[in-house]
């Protein structure tokens, strides 16, 4: 079925609003097709949608972030929402402390509160109106590093002029939940033979965004060359000591907690909020839609380290292993 006519297909991954320029662009570059047949382009070593990228070109071309702004990036299914929903939580501690009743993770959806910049905003339109969310502003992105940078410098070569926190998950648990993701999207079950070709397409690298490993190490490296502007964390730390990942992200953005923070339990309240149990559980996260028209719920589901285990066998795993761990060689970031 052409992407076009896919009723529950979201706008990003149409190719229904791309310019003319972008389309002559579009017919010179590498393509190829995801494991559902929908064609993918490589543009400078990414793998983009039609309207995926004429959203990331948008950004590039008219995208201006203040200072203080938060970028908060991850490859689809690298543990976006909750990093959504901690950064927000970390940063807005002090407006709902007295009323925690009132916070917005109550009755809104992460990806409402934190808009992805192309998926989101430079979506729809070239301009979007950003003057209306509050200073600092949080927003994400699935974008490369080095993508972003040329979007939010300007040229190639500059450092970031805001932060950068950027999450990860191993490549076969986040491959499995991206796997569920796309059964929820397109509400069916799919069969083997479709997850074995959606397998196949990722260890080729051909998957939104993709190459997986390029993208952790644009971030990584990223990561080690300016520690100011670039936090690397990974979803299984943060699963392992929640406690300390969100302290390590109040740090980074300036704002620690203090010893009175500490000792009233401020950090465990973030922890509790932002859990995947707490999330799913409410209303908005069982039965809403997020503006880009997903619905909530199809962003929770285990949130386990090790599922990859009840999907692929000993082989897959092995070759899929084989791969990134090849590609990561002396780099100095290693998934267990
Ligand atoms: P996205 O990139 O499309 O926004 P993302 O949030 O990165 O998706 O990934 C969803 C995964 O994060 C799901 O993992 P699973 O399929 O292995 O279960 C989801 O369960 C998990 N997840 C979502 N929210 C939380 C949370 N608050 N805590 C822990 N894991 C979470």
């Amino acid at each position: 079925m052409e992407a076009s006519q896919e009723p529950h297909l979201p706008n990003y991954m149409k190719d229904d609003n791309v310019s003319q320029e972008t389309k002559n662009l579009i017919s010179s570059l590498p393509s190829d097709k995801d494991f559902m047949g929908y064609s993918l382009y490589n543009y400078k070593g990414c793998w983009y949608y039609p309207n995926t990228l004429q959203a990331v070109l948008d950004v590039q071309e008219h995208f201006q972030p203040r200072k203080k702004d938060i970028n908060l990036a991850s490859l689809p299914k690298g543990g976006t929402t909750w990093l959504k929903s901690i950064v927000f939580s970390v940063l807005h501690r002090e407006k709902y402390r007295e009323n925690p009743e009132t916070h917005p993770l109550l009755s809104q959806n992460p990806h409402d509160l934190v808009p992805f910049l192309e998926i989101e905003l430079y979506a729809g339109s070239q301009t979007p109106d950003l003057t209306k969310f509050p200073s600092p502003m949080i927003f994400s992105t699935h974008m490369h590093l080095k993508t972003l940078l040329e979007a939010t410098t300007k040229s190639s070569s500059s450092s970031s002029p805001c932060k950068i926190v950027y999450v990860c998950r191993g490549i076969k648990d986040t491959f499995v939940s991206a796997w569920h993701y796309r059964n929820k999207l397109h509400r069916t079950e799919m069969d083997q033979a479709s997850f074995e070709l959606m397998f196949d397409a990722y260890c080729r690298g051909v998957h939104l965004y993709g190459p997986y490993w390029e993208h952790v190490l644009s971030y990584w490296k990223g990561s080690l060359e300016d520690e100011e502007h670039v936090l690397f964390m990974k979803y299984e730390e943060i699963i392992e000591d929640p406690h300390l990942q969100v302290q390590r992200q109040a740090e980074f953005l300036n704002c620690p907690f203090t010893k009175e923070e500490e000792e009233s339990g401020s950090v465990e309240e973030i922890v509790n909020l932002c859990s995947l149990r707490n999330l799913s559980s409410l209303e908005i996260n069982k039965n809403g839609t997020i503006r880009v028209g997903v619905d909530t719920n199809v962003f929770f589901r285990k949130g386990e380290i090790g599922d990859w285990k009840n999907h692929l066998t000993l082989q897959m795993a092995k070759t899929i292993d084989e791969i990134v761990e090849s590609r990561l060689r002396g780099s100095g970031l290693i998934f267990q």
